[in-house]
């Protein structure tokens, strides 16, 4: 199957849901309170958060006040074009290079994996890549990661375990800048946002990758298991608190998520979706296409 037809069916559950909640509210409803209120309610199930939800409703009642809404199908493609919009106000950035890339994230959200894919898809785009094993904290996870330099066919800089991880990534920087290399990639331990040691540790690793290697474009991309719905949103939030993220890696869009969150991102917090993963495979990863995902939203 495409990668196009592994979101499509990622997000059927979804799309399922939503297209029949909408038939149901048309078939019910005249415009009014009540509709609206419904319309929010559908995407709040969707996981859209109550702010988004709400600012997006307003925008289709006042279409409706100018008596532009007719039916079902005019809603709906308003709908779609206000979701797009949303989507827009965080565009991805234009990747430049050298790069460093750190990915951060709670555990399990598919940190590792994920750079496995990333950095298969920057090889397929001509560019050299070294991943950088700085989650220290677990022999296991370093193991993990250079099993997928292996299978992406790239270099990897690895320490003992239990390490400073600030000391691999100097390492990792050190090396692509002597090498020239493209792109550096940072995996980093699993960490809860509330736990403050380990933010901090992330503080520090931000600041190494910034003196060592100034030259570089520095990004940092959170990790998402979008099966997480809403949560997905305050995670992002919080870690965006104590470093600025430049985007969201989606992980897990293949286990019935309903992405409707993805919007609130966009649109609340300005962090672009980069990268949408749909499998454990290699190249189960694609850049985020919103068009596309708000097509598999319907
Ligand atoms: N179905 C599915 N599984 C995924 C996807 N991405 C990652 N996984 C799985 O999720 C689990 C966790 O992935 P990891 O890459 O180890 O996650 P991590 O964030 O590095 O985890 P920690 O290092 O423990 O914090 C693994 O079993 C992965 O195979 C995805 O897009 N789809
Ligand atoms: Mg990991």
């Amino acid at each position: 199957m495409s990668f196009f037809g592994k979101i499509k069916d990622a997000l059927q559950k979804t799309k399922a849901g939503v297209s029949a909640k909408m038939r149901r509210l048309f078939s019910k409803n005249k415009l009014g309170d009540a509709f609206y209120d419904e319309l929010e309610e559908i995407l709040i199930s969707s996981d859209v958060s109550v702010r988004t939800a709400e600012e997006v409703v307003d925008e289709v009642r006042e279409e409706a006040i100018g008596g532009k809404v007719k039916d079902e199908q005019f809603v709906t493609d308003l709908l779609k074009d206000i979701l797009e919009e949303k989507l827009d106000e965080a565009p991805v950035p234009e990747l430049r290079y050298p790069c460093v890339i750190m990915f951060v994230g709670v555990n399990g959200a598919g940190k590792t994996t994920s750079i496995g894919k990333v950095a298969n898809w920057f090889v397929q785009q001509g560019k050299s890549v070294v991943l950088a094993a700085a989650d220290t904290f677990r022999a296991a996870a370093i193991e993990q990661l250079s099993v997928w330099a292996d299978r992406a066919k790239v270099r990897i800089i690895r320490h003992e375990e239990g390490s400073d991880p600030a000391a691999v990534i100097f390492d990792a920087v050190s090396s692509a800048r002597a090498r020239g290399t493209d792109v550096v990639l940072v995996d980093t331990a699993g960490r809860l946002q509330v736990k403050e040691n380990l933010m901090n540790e992330l503080k520090k690793m931000d600041r190494v990758v910034t003196r060592e290697f100034p030259d570089a474009a520095f990004y940092k991309f959170l990790v998402l298991d979008a099966t997480t719905g809403q949560n997905a949103f305050s995670q992002a939030r919080i870690f965006g608190e104590t470093i600025a993220l430049d985007g969201i890696v989606l992980t897990k869009l293949d286990s019935s998520a309903k992405g409707g969150f993805v919007f609130s991102l966009c649109g609340e917090l300005h962090v672009p979706v980069v990268f949408a993963c749909v499998g454990e495979k290699i190249d189960d990863i694609a850049p985020f296409d919103a068009e596309q995902f708000v097509e598999g939203f319907f």
